[in-house]
Formats: C-alpha cells, structure tokens, sequence
C-alpha cells in the first residue's frame, strides 16, 4: 500500500438501457477523498480478472446506494414498487461483501449497501417502507439531498458511536426499503423513532460499518458525516499494514 488506502466504490448500471451505463453519485469520490483515500470506482461490467486484480490491491470497500436488490435473494417475490434490480451488480456486490467478511477487509455499507450486507448475512428486508409499516416518518424525502430530516437514535457503546462522538444524528433520508430480520453477525446499532433500523455492525470483524442514510451528501457541512469516511480510511491503512494486502 502507498500512503493513501485504495477504496473501492461499489456502482449503479444501467438496466435494460441502450447505451449501457456504470455510475455513481461524485460525492462518494469526494467524500474518500476528502478522507484521504483513494476512490476505485468498480462497475459491474468489470470481467473476471478485472475483480480479481483491483481485489487484491483494495483495501477497503465501500458499497454504495442505488436501485433495490432482488427479493429473490431473500426468499421473497418482487414488490410492485421495487425497482432497478441489477442481477450483475447484486452478484458483484454479493461476492465482495463475502470477501470483505471472510479476509477482515474494512467495509462501509451505505443506504442500498446495509441492505446488500443484510441479506448476505442471511437477514430479510421490508420491501416497501410505505406498504409495510405504518410510519410517520418520510424515509424517501423530497428535500435536497444535503438536507437532514429525520432522527437517528445510536447505540451506545457502539463502534458507530464512538466514530460519531455521539448518540444522536440527524440524518437525511432516501430509501423506501429497510432491514426486517437482522442477519447473523449482524447487531443493530442505530434506529429512527419510528423503528426503522438505521445502522448495524458486524460484531466479529475489525471495521464493517453500515447506515441507511447518506453520509457523503452531509460531509461539507456535519463533522460527524466525515468521521465515518475517516473511521474507514484509516481502518483500511491499518489493515493494509497488518495483512500486507
Ligand atoms: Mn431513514
């Protein structure tokens, strides 16, 4: 490893569109790099030996939000609501996550990616926040995305605790899916008022870090926001140190 840690970026792609596309919003290239690591952005149109090499050069792993995972990943037939499911980018995100969990490579779950860490844990999702639970919380709002709008309540005693530095956050908000069954390994660590599960760790891992809001759109005003992007990069310097990856 050089001096700064190369951390991949998980991305949306395009389905059933002509061209196909590999994207990701910039704010996660601008808040690793503003941590001081280094974004790979990693599309699922990368071949077999693409993943391999960038693999063993990572040293840690961001998965990022997007369009909803299969259902059939979980056991469970599609809701109507679900949308953009990516069977190349469930299956890339799905053998990194297993990586990342068996060879103790730091990971950051965000929004889509809790869920992706959920259900590779063996966990369920609720499939449509609206249709499932009977919230008064807007999970999906229409304020800009820099915007905060609901509470997060931390557990304490929890990594994530101790990355923000304290036990309550204002998060922003946009996703209309959530963790129903917790998956093994998996402790929530981080809930709304209303129930929804927020934030979860992997309790047996060095750094697996997971949150259903958005932390790279709040990095520019909310200290907290770039303590986690820092918590990761440097979990990936010390990792990278110890495995010699
Ligand atoms: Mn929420």
């Amino acid at each position: 490893m050089g001096a700064y840690p190369l951390v991949g970026l998980t991305t949306s792609a395009s389905v059933d569109a002509y061209p196909e596309r590999a994207y990701t919003n910039a704010a996660y290239v601008m808040a690793v790099q503003q941590a001081g690591g280094i974004p790979i952005l990693l599309p699922p149109q990368l071949s077999v030996v693409a993943r391999e090499e960038l693999w063993r050069r990572l040293d840690a792993l961001v998965l990022t939000g997007g369009g909803d995972l299969d259902p059939a990943r979980f056991g469970e037939a599609r809701h109507r609501t679900v949308y953009d499911v990516s069977a190349a980018r469930d299956e890339l995100e799905t053998d990194l996550t297993r990586r990342a969990l068996a060879e103790d490579v730091p990971l950051l779950a965000i929004c889509r990616g809790i869920q992706v860490l959920n259900v590779v844990l063996g966990g369920t999702l609720y499939q449509d926040i609206p249709s499932d639970l009977r919230s008064p919380i807007e999970h999906s709002q229409k304020e800009r995305r820099d915007q905060p709008t609901h509470a997060v309540k931390v557990q304490e005693g929890s990594r994530l605790a101790e990355i923000l530095g304290r036990l309550e956050v204002d998060v922003n908000s946009f996703h209309h899916q959530a963790v129903k069954d917790l998956g093994s390994r998996l402790k929530m660590v981080g809930m709304a008022s209303d129930g929804v599960i927020e934030a979860a760790e992997v309790t047996d891992h060095p750094f697996a870090v997971a949150v259903q809001w958005h932390p790279e759109d709040l990095v520019a005003h909310d200290r907290a926001a770039r303590g986690i992007f820092r918590a990761l990069v440097e979990a990936a310097g010390r990792s990278a140190l110890r495995s010699l990856r």
